[in-house]
């Protein structure tokens, strides 16, 4: 089923058409209401009137994150303060948060996409979505939230955290729709059988999963361990919050880009220029339809390609393929590129171990040294030792093998990696501390 079936499978020409009438109007009014963009563009030599197609976007300058730090915390605003209904803001790992504004249009606009999307994933208006994503300053939570509430289903605000208790929920309001990290979706899982509760025998249906990378391998764990449909959710405070991008259900093959309200590029991460569709780039977007907080070719450094072929499932919107990595999250050990996704596909693969892993990188002399903890399941752990060193060498040949990188594997305990409530950490780097 489709939400807003006008919207998600207009013709190719039909979309460009209406992207590029509001590309045009997204320039005159930032080019009028924000100094930062009013700089940015006569720097550049650019007028707004020089867009006369979608491919002139390239002319325009580009936007990062660290803008939107200098400009802490509303220099990015394109109206007055009394139009900003709501403020996120992301605190990031490093750095200044970043803060984020709508107007009440933008907030109605957000809860519309969600609703699209939750509809993309099989949900309905009959449903009880139980919504797990953190409440407050980050998107999660309250994106979601009103996505579920335009859709017309019920809403659990449960946010994250009390962990026993959402599984004492889960099974006493019996949702059909979950929506968290996966990471915690897992955990969820976990904590479920420890209370003697088995989350695959609730009538729980679908999994509304984002906010972090994650792989197909993950995704089929948590299927097989939920019980469940797994859909991949994307989007970023800068540009809306969660809801930017959907898989389909049909297809479960690549996330569909909201496109008539954000205009999707890829392009090489180190030269900027645009790369062609089915090849890896950073993903870019300009935001079509925002007023508190337009943003024009968005830096994200999350890297994935786009697809423009029909999907089954009758919508006619570009698909990303899911993000497995970012640009800043490639970690170079000892000059070789290495994803955290690509060791996590591997130790998924691995009979005996768990989606529960970090990898902690030490700088020796001037040696990189990475060392992947991950924790074995309860089966493994009472095996011999000689299963678990073989179990090592395996992972330790594999990552050597397919990634090109020495790593030490230290296999840890069940439950010993500390569980996250939103985002995963998964990654020590101790390189760059004094
Ligand atoms: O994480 C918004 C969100 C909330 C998305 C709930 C989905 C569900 P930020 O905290 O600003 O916003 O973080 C944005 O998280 O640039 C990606 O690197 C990463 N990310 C978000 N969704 C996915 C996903 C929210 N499905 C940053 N797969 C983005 C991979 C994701 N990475």
């Amino acid at each position: 089923m489709i939400y807003d079936v006008k919207n998600e499978t207009l013709p190719r020409e039909d979309m460009e058409a209406l992207q590029l009438r509001r590309l045009k109007s997204l320039c005159e009014r930032v080019y009028a209401n924000v100094p930062f963009y009013k700089k940015k563009f006569d720097e550049k030599g650019v007028k707004p009137q020089d867009i006369k197609t979608l491919k002139d976007v390239s002319l325009l300058p580009f936007t990062v994150k660290q803008d939107l730090r200098d400009q802490y915390p509303f220099g990015m605003f394109a109206v007055p303060k009394d139009q900003i209904v709501r403020i996120h803001s992301s605190s990031g790992t490093t750095g200044t948060a970043t803060v984020v504004g709508y107007t009440k249009r933008d907030i109605e606009n957000w809860g519309e996409l969600v609703a699209r999307c939750m509809m993309a994933a099989g949900a309905s208006a009959a449903d009880t979505v139980h919504n797990a994503y953190g409440y407050g300053l980050f998107t999660g939570g309250l994106g979601a939230h009103y996505g579920a509430e335009a859709l017309g289903a019920t809403v659990v605000p449960m946010s994250g955290g009390s962990t026993r208790r959402q599984v004492t929920l889960l099974k006493d309001f019996a949702p059909d729709v979950i929506c968290c990290t996966p990471s915690y979706a897992l955990f969820l899982a976990e904590t479920g059988l420890e209370m003697g509760i088995d989350i695959r025998e609730l009538p729980l249906r679908i999994g509304i999963f984002g906010a972090e990378p994650w792989t197909n391998e993950m995704r089929a764990d948590i299927e097989k361990k939920l019980g469940i449909t797994a859909i991949d959710i994307y989007g970023l405070s800068e540009i809306m919050g969660p809801g930017v991008a959907i898989e389909c259900a049909a297809a479960q093959d690549g996330l569909h880009i909201q496109e008539d309200h954000f205009l999707a590029e890829t392009i090489d991460p180190v030269s900027g220029e645009p790369v062609g569709p089915g090849e890896e780039g950073e993903l870019v977007f300009t935001t079509l339809t925002k007023e508190g907080i337009p943003l024009i070719r968005y830096r994200t450094r999350d890297l994935t390609t786009l697809n423009y072929t029909p999907c089954k499932c009758g919508r006619t919107t570009v698909r990303m393929r899911r993000v497995t990595g970012r640009s800043d999250d490639m970690l170079i050990i000892r000059g070789v590129n290495v994803f955290p996704s690509q060791i996590e596909s591997i130790l998924i693969d691995t009979e005996g171990l768990t989606p529960h892993y970090q990898l902690i990188i030490e700088r020796q002399g001037n040696l990189d040294t990475l060392e992947v903890q991950v924790e074995v399941n309860e089966a493994l752990f009472s095996d011999e030792i000689k299963s678990l060193q073989r179990v090592e060498s395996k992972v330790m040949k594999n990552i050597k093998e397919f990634l090109g990188v020495t790593a030490k594997v230290k296999l840890v305990e069940p439950k010993s990696i500390e569980r996250s409530l939103g985002k995963a950490k998964r990654i020590i780097d101790n390189r760059h501390k004094d």
